[in-house]
């Protein structure tokens, strides 16, 4: 398996970016357990894969470290941003990216002539239990819930951004024993597809203090579509105004739900090196 590809970040959630429309890579799934590997690999939160669109200017795959693929990735497509753009693959500052969650709309914004932020138009989220999908509540909201794990009980709000999230309010965050709770309300069967976890603590009415475990990665430093369905429930939950500031394990992202129904998500994306994988 020999591809040239480049390593980037949003704030710590990191991936391995691959263009598909040249270099050959025959099985993505396998490929991403191989190469986001932190031992044996190159090590990344995931695999994206660029490729060629009929509808859009380019279309995304992202693939968990797992192996398993993810509908949409919020930092991953600011990073693609970016690097489509600097790598002068397009010309435009807004780009139209085909995802398996629908058209995503990254905004590369300058200051000054440089480089300063991408906003990504998220799209709408979606918050009929069936279609996020979280069973036994048929098209209802799943919002402040009950879910008793290992006896203790959460309350849950459930919201898809293109690919599931389960967020969940607590007092103290630096109580929450992400690496043992986490799996365990992934895999729950009352979510079908499994969940992306968020714990949120609330620090004001427009700071918001995150830790995410993600499905199919564990704990990730960032999670973008994690942070764009933590202000979705924090309204929802009437903890905030409409904006807030996400403050995760890797820095912090800007997130905003919109009188147009569409959240917002804006972030850093930095390239750290290019090479070949010749493995
Ligand atoms: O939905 C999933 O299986 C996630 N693990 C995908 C990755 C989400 C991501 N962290 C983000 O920023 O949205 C890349």
């Amino acid at each position: 398996m020999n591809f040239h590809f480049s390593k980037w970040h949003g704030i710590g959630n990191d991936f391995v970016i691959v263009d598909g429309r040249k270099e050959q890579i025959d099985d993505y799934n396998q490929a991403a357990i191989e190469i986001c590997d932190r031992h044996f690999g190159v090590g990344a939160d995931g695999l994206v894969m660029i490729l060629p669109s009929e509808i859009a200017d380019f279309k995304m795959r992202i693939f968990n470290s797992d192996g398993s693929e993810a509908e949409m990735c919020g930092n991953a497509t600011r990073c693609i941003a970016r690097y489509l753009y600097e790598q002068k693959l397009t010309t435009k500052t807004k780009i139209v990216i085909e995802t398996k969650a629908g058209m995503i709309k990254p905004e590369i914004i300058f200051k000054n002539g440089n480089f300063e932020t991408v906003k990504v138009d998220m799209g709408e989220p979606i918050l009929a239990a069936e279609d996020i999908p979280v069973a036994g509540f048929g098209k209802e909201q799943v919002v402040h819930k009950e879910l008793t794990v290992l006896d203790k009980t959460y309350q849950i709000t459930c919201v898809s951004m293109g690919n599931p999230h389960c967020v969940i309010f607590v007092e103290d965050i630096n109580a929450v024993e992400l690496e043992k709770i986490g799996p365990m309300i992934e895999t729950q069967p009352m979510f079908p597809k499994k969940i992306n976890v968020e714990f949120v603590e609330v620090k004001s009415k427009d700071h918001l203090r995150m830790r995410v475990w993600e499905r199919g990665a564990g704990i990730t430093l960032a999670c973008g579509t994690g942070s764009c369905a933590t202000i979705v429930a924090a309204i929802l939950n009437e903890k905030t105004g409409r904006s807030a500031k996400i403050e995760l394990d890797g820095g912090d992202l800007y997130v905003e739900w919109g009188e147009d129904n569409h959240v917002y998500l804006s972030g850093p994306a930095e390239e750290v090196f290019r090479a070949e994988y010749v493995k």
